[in-house]
């Protein structure tokens, strides 16, 4: 079967780029080439084109896998996104990735790319855990394999953050301007964790590096969304019936789609408001209604999922006694939270509602259930504090906590950095408290719950009734 590329004449009813793309300079680099970055920024940068062109061209780097890389080149970085909901599909082919590296063949290259004066702009979505931020400190985390990798070997990275600060001391040593670290995954307040990495990591090697960033380089924080599964042999089936041509790199998505960006960029940037996206001056009410009301949501509906063996979020919306306890999160949650510029928060929650059942969309909650270390302490965690410190209840927070301890316990293996530690945990509950042996881990919850007896014996007694 032919592959998609630059030669394939697409049917007229496919969006495709309507740029010259022959045209197009790079001046973005992403990392973490994965489904999410494919449905969600390189569209928004798409649309940028379309609208205004500009030197915005994406070089695409994957940090561990070397097939997707390969795949784009065999593509000239073409590849569809098809969108489903009820009312049906639609493909969209996207022309913004002009470039394709693999990190593991290649890193002197990623190198080069990220010290090209052309290049403004880093975007990042490599997901939580490959960050390596110590739980406890909030900075570097020593015993994180890339960290410590990268802290022996700055000049010859592994991870994101060696990446970065290795890409920013060569921009300082040539005298360039530096660029813009744009992080897009799901982290509270995400700009500044990435900013404290790098400033950290870059004063173990040199002071002044560590300076010069701090004073130059920005770190906008960003919101993103859009519900997007892994790919499956389906997910290809379906796109080549509709292209007529085989298209290994595509993925599929739903029709929703927001990007919300703290405007604070230190050279240019593409107009991605052409494509739906925010600027505002402050990201953090929006990040907060979509961690705490989508994803949190989310971790529950996938360890529910879990429990009572169903595949896809849209199984456990098809229960109806699932959507009450969904929709009973999403009305704690939302007392968390403060007013949010422009969205009417009972809108947002039902349409969540609808975003999760989408009969179209086939989101594991396997993939969802994993690295609940990672994703319950801004998911959950804090918003418990936050309800406790505001003389609220935070029992809701409880309730999915003991769901969430409930599936480790009968998960049959931990997908999860810490999972050595929780299925210790696991191991070592006792049968009066259950609990103790989670809380003891170091720095999973925050203080204020691991002393608060009260809510740890809501987990415990919420636990002992699943
Ligand atoms: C999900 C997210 O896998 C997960 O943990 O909650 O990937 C979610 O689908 C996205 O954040 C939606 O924008």
């Amino acid at each position: 079967m032919e592959r998609l590329s630059a030669r394939t004449q697409l049917h007229d009813l496919i969006e495709s780029p309507v740029y010259d793309r022959q045209a197009l300079k790079p001046g973005i680099v992403h990392i973490g080439l994965g489904a999410f970055h494919r449905a969600h920024q390189a569209i928004y940068t798409d649309a940028a084109l379309a609208h205004a062109f500009g030197n915005w061209g994406i070089v695409g780097v994957s940090l561990r896998s070397t097939e997707i890389a390969q795949d784009m080149r065999a593509q000239d970085c073409l590849y569809s996104v098809v969108a489903r909901d009820r009312s049906g599909d639609s493909v969209r082919v996207v022309g913004s990735i002009v470039e394709a590296l693999a990190a593991n063949d290649d890193g002197e290259a990623v190198l080069g790319r990220l010290a090209d004066p052309a290049i403004q702009i880093v975007t990042l979505t490599v997901s939580e855990k490959a960050y390596g931020i110590d739980p406890i400190s909030g900075g570097l985390d020593y015993a994180h394999p890339a960290i410590a990798e990268d802290l022996k070997s700055p000049t010859r990275p592994t991870g994101v953050i060696g990446y970065l600060t290795e890409g920013l001391a060569r921009r300082k040593a040539a005298g360039l301007p530096p660029f813009t670290v744009l992080c897009c995954d799901n982290l509270p307040s995400n700009g500044r964790i990435v900013r404290r990495l790098v400033i950290e990591m870059a004063a173990t090697r040199d002071p002044a590096l560590a300076e010069w960033i701090s004073e130059t380089v920005s770190f906008p924080c960003s919101m993103v969304d859009r519900i997007v599964p892994a790919a499956t042999a389906e997910t290809r089936a379906r796109a080549e019936k509709l292209l007529g041509v085989e298209d290994r790199l595509s993925i599929e998505a739903e029709t929703f789609s927001q990007w919300v960006i703290e405007d604070d960029f230190v050279g240019d940037r593409p107009t991605w408001d052409a494509g739906g996206a925010l600027f505002v001056e402050n990201v953090e009410p929006y990040e907060k209604m979509k961690l705490r009301l989508l994803n949190g949501s989310h971790s529950l509906i996938a360890y529910l999922g879990q429990l009572q063996k169903l595949e896809f979020v849209r199984d456990v919306m098809a229960v109806p006694e699932n959507v009450v306890l969904v929709r009973r999160h999403m009305q704690a949650a939302v007392r968390t939270l403060d007013p949010v510029p422009g969205i009417d928060l009972t809108h947002y929650m039902d349409q969540l509602v609808e975003r999760f059942a989408n009969p179209a969309i086939a989101h594991r909650t396997q993939q969802i259930a994993m690295d609940g270390s990672q994703k319950l302490p801004q998911r959950l965690f804090q918003p418990a504090v936050d309800a406790i410190s505001s003389g609220s209840d935070a029992a809701e927070f409880a309730f999915v906590t003991a769901v969430w301890i409930a599936y480790l316990k009968q998960a049959e293996t931990i997908d999860d950095p810490r999972a050595q530690e929780l299925q210790k945990a696991v191991a070592d509950a006792m049968l009066a408290d259950e609990t103790a042996s989670f809380f003891a881990i170091a720095g999973l919850f925050p203080s204020e719950l691991q002393a608060n007896r009260d809510w740890r014996n809501q987990v415990n007694s919420l636990l002992r009734s699943l």
